[in-house]
């Protein structure tokens, strides 16, 4: 039934919606570049330059928007709008939904909904090669680096690739971007499953079933059977998707994609840079945090004993992981609808009571610090207490399914800057005597 032609119709349901949005999006480009090319969006400083390019406004991103005081909007909709608009039959907000609002800037219907359920599905073997590699890596090497190599491995049945290297129109560049992207986002659940089992399981992963969506069939591949723990899956891969183009793993999936890499290139690049314990890696730096942190306080913890830990925390000249953020300026949206899901669905978690403290303590004590810009929790205070109380305990896998939700929006945005047809990103840097001749003559 996955392989009929029906399926193959579906597709191109999704192919024409974007293609109508593609035209008039063009439309667009052509009159800003054209008529507008030469308008200032804003100055550079030398501070930018030398302090990572913070809010410098240098990137075209479509799939989404951060504004430092209200969080993050998919497409124009908040966390709780996409809540209330994407989940389908089901308690959270669907994955499958959030990739077609990503990929088309609309809601989709039931059926759209079901018709990429479909076409995922049909997409999600993963090839011989690839499972060869996954299944010949050795257990104490990191789970991001085997995903990072696993979707490389990918890019050898690349069909942009394939229709670069026969020609292919660069206004088309984009179809077979999507057909590359479809094909990544179906395939790693399955692949994120084997490494899991692979390094703390006993190496078998259960086939995904057409019966489920993608986040039950990714929580049943990791060996889970709670319907909480899939609504959990639901949320998690939604909110995790996208944050902008300037976050470390859109930016690089953009980089390297501007080169026309095929998109697998590009997001294992994406997923390099995810690794880091400054961005995605965070989320297992804050549950190993935490754990710590518990041990040291126990069950009845109080904000004072936390504050003592958190000092010292600091005084050792660590971050606090989960902590702060780049852009935004307030607690981040991300952080609060987990907290309410941690309230909505489990009745005695010791560790989120934890990290509910930690809101209260945390943010003052960063305050009192100084140094911080933003004292408040980003989405990576509270992914792991979650995740441990639903027994998925291994926390240098965490990052791996950020980097499975992450895909949807590098991919989405990548598919639109071919599209758009926007060319190779080539920045132009300085010296710092370069900068030194612009401070004197100011
Ligand atoms: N704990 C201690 N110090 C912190 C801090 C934190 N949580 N957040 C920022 N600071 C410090 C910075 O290290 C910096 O110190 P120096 O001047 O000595 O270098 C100073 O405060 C100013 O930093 P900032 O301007 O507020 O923050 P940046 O834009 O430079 O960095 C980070 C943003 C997210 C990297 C930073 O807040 C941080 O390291 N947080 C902890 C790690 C973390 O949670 N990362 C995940 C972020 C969200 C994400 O990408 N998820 O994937």
């Amino acid at each position: 039934m996955i392989f009929s032609r029906a399926n193959f119709r579906r597709i191109s349901t999704l192919k024409q919606i974007m293609e109508a949005k593609i035209a008039e999006s063009r439309q667009r480009l052509t009159k800003l570049k054209k008529d507008h090319g030469n308008v200032p969006i804003d100055q550079v400083t030398i501070d930018q330059v030398v302090r990572g390019m913070r809010g410098m406004k240098a990137l075209l991103t479509e799939t989404s928007r951060l504004d430092p005081f209200k969080g993050i909007t998919f497409r124009g909709l908040s966390i709780p709008e996409c809540q209330q608009r994407l989940h389908g039959k089901y308690r959270e907000p669907m994955p499958e939904s959030m990739y077609w609002l990503l990929l088309t800037g609309e809601v989709p219907t039931f059926d759209q909904v079901e018709e990429l359920r479909g076409e995922l599905a049909k997409r999600s073997q993963i090839p011989a090669h690839t499972l060869d590699l996954l299944n010949s890596l050795p257990k104490h090497m990191h789970p991001m680096t085997q995903l990072s190599m696993g979707v490389l491995s990918l890019g050898a049945e690349s069909e942009f690739m394939k229709a670069y290297d026969a020609g292919v129109k660069k206004s088309e560049y984009w179809i077979s971007t999507l057909e590359d992207s479809l094909s990544l986002v179906a395939k790693l659940p399955g692949m994120a499953a084997i490494i899991y089992n692979n390094v703390y399981k006993d190496g078998k992963t259960c086939d995904p079933s057409i019966k489920y969506d993608l986040s039950e069939n990714f929580g049943r591949m990791l060996g889970f059977s709670d319907n909480n723990f899939f609504e959990l899956m639901r949320l998690y891969l939604t909110i995790h998707c996208d944050h902008e183009g300037g976050n470390v793993s859109s930016h690089t999936t953009h980089l390297v994609g501007s080169a026309l890499s095929d998109v697998y290139k590009a997001y294992s690049a994406g997923l390099n840079g995810l690794a880091g314990p400054l961005h995605g890696l965070a989320n297992q730096e804050c549950l190993k945090w935490l754990l710590e942190l518990w041990k040291v306080v126990g069950d009845n913890a109080e904000e004072d004993s936390i504050a003592v830990y958190v000092k010292e925390t600091l005084k050792n000249g660590k971050v606090v992981p989960g902590y702060g953020h780049a852009v935004l300026r307030v607690t981040d949206p991300r952080f609060l609808v987990q907290m309410e899901f941690a309230k909505k669905s489990i009745d005695d978690c010791p560790l989120c009571k934890i990290v509910a403290l930690c809101y209260k303590v945390i943010p003052r004590v960063l305050k009192e610090h100084g140094k911080a810009q933003n004292p408040y929790p980003n989405v990576d205070a509270h992914s792991g207490a979650l995740l441990y109380y639903y027994g998925l305990r291994e926390f240098e896998f965490y990052t791996v399914l950020f980097g499975v939700s992450r895909a949807l929006g590098c991919t989405a945005s990548t598919i639109w800057d071919r599209a758009l047809m926007l060319p190779i990103e080539r920045p132009a840097s300085m010296t710092m005597e370069g900068l030194e001749e612009f401070a004197a003559k100011e």
